[in-house]
């Protein structure tokens, strides 16, 4: 009987398809299993401990910080700053960026990592599934120089990895690092990540649209033709589900099939979620999984943070959906007809 892989043997098993291999990417990955474990089973106390509930402060975000929050926040900040691998932590919950190395400069390390260290985190205190995101680009600054904000502003497509731990009904790790999208279970029985999903793909087809009700209302058109249509194609499957909780949201239209839209509204042009944290590292692995992850104009891999904390419009998922809306926002005299295939898949006129 076969032995089912751990994250660890997994990465270091893969470590010789990372270019320039120094196993310092297979370290900072492993630490991320590390600081994953150790706030999951905070999680899973929340309600027993006196962790539960608002720590009184805002972050960066204006956003109430839960206790959780900064706990999460504290234990990746201080696992992945421990590591040599280090030299830069971006993190949601904080206005600036941390400085890693002995010189507090970031002239070491080879990696910097932007995190959402737990998102969704208003739904803690009801009992609801919350997640980690993450994001590893490599320093542009040369080593031994300070790093600058310039090497935190990059692309979605600088990412040498990118993942999310879903703290749900299991502990789930999923991540890339540009060869597909891998999924490792945790069992809390003997503190191990176990590969349990490998090769994770968006099934071809799906009939599910995240979308908060409230915020479809102010939306732009194409997004409110978009889920009218789906609305309409009731008979045909179609489904709204939304759990407030983009991690869980995502995860599950990756596993069913569906799409997640969080669109410029009219008091929100910009959108809610943060390019860096959340956009582009989900981007890459819906991309990864066969998926488009586009905002009002085109590809969120493609988009250059301007600052830390940019927001975007997002819509990400299931190829035939993300590509349905876009058709509405290339045609927004047509109906969306979410069941007919050539509406959905109708490629030549999308870009
Ligand atoms: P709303 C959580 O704050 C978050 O960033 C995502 O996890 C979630 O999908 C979204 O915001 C929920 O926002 O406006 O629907 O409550």
């Amino acid at each position: 009987m076969s032995k089912a892989q751990t994250f660890g043997e997994f990465i270091m098993d893969r470590q010789a398809e990372f270019p320039f291999v120094s196993g310092q990417l297979t370290r900072l990955l492993t630490d991320i299993g590390v600081a994953a474990k150790i706030v999951n089973q905070q999680v899973n106390r929340a309600g027993l401990t006196s962790i539960l509930g608002a720590s009184g402060n805002t972050n960066i975000q204006n956003e109430q910080q839960q206790k959780l929050d900064v706990f999460a926040d504290d234990t990746f900040m201080r696992i992945l700053s421990a590591g040599k691998s280090v030299c830069g932590i971006g993190s949601e919950e904080r206005e600036d960026f941390v400085l890693c190395g002995e010189s507090g400069e970031g002239r070491t390390g080879k990696y910097i990592v932007l995190i959402d260290p737990l998102d969704g985190s208003s739904n803690i205190d009801v009992n609801v599934s919350i997640g980690t995101i993450f994001s590893i680009v490599r320093r542009i600054t040369p080593m031994g120089e300070p790093l600058s904000e310039a090497d935190f502003l990059q692309p979605g497509t600088a990412q040498v990895a990118a993942g999310y731990i879903l703290y749900g009904s299991s502990t789930m790790l999923l991540c890339t690092t540009g060869s597909g999208v891998n999924g490792f279970t945790l069992d809390p029985a003997v503190g191990e990540f176990f590969l349990s999903h490998p090769a994770m793909t968006f099934p071809n087809r799906g009939n599910t649209y995240s979308i908060n009700d409230a915020v479809k209302a102010k939306s732009n058109s194409a997004t409110q033709a978009f889920v009218d249509g789906c609305r309409e194609a009731v008979d045909a499957g179609f489904r709204g589900r939304y759990i407030g909780s983009l991690v869980a949201d995502f995860h599950r239209n990756l596993i069913h099939g569906g799409i997640y839209l969080y669109p410029s509204t009219t008091d929100k042009p910009q959108g809610k979620l943060r390019l860096l944290y959340e956009c582009a590292p989900l981007a890459w692995i819906a991309e990864q999984a066969g998926g488009l992850a586009v905002d009002d104009s085109g590809r969120i891999m493609d988009k250059v943070p301007e600052s830390l904390h940019d927001r975007s419009p997002y819509y990400v998922g299931i190829r035939h959906l993300v590509e349905g809306l876009q058709a509405c926002r290339l045609a927004p005299e047509d109906a969306y007809v979410a069941n007919d295939p050539a509406a959905a898949s109708g490629g030549e006129h999308l870009h």
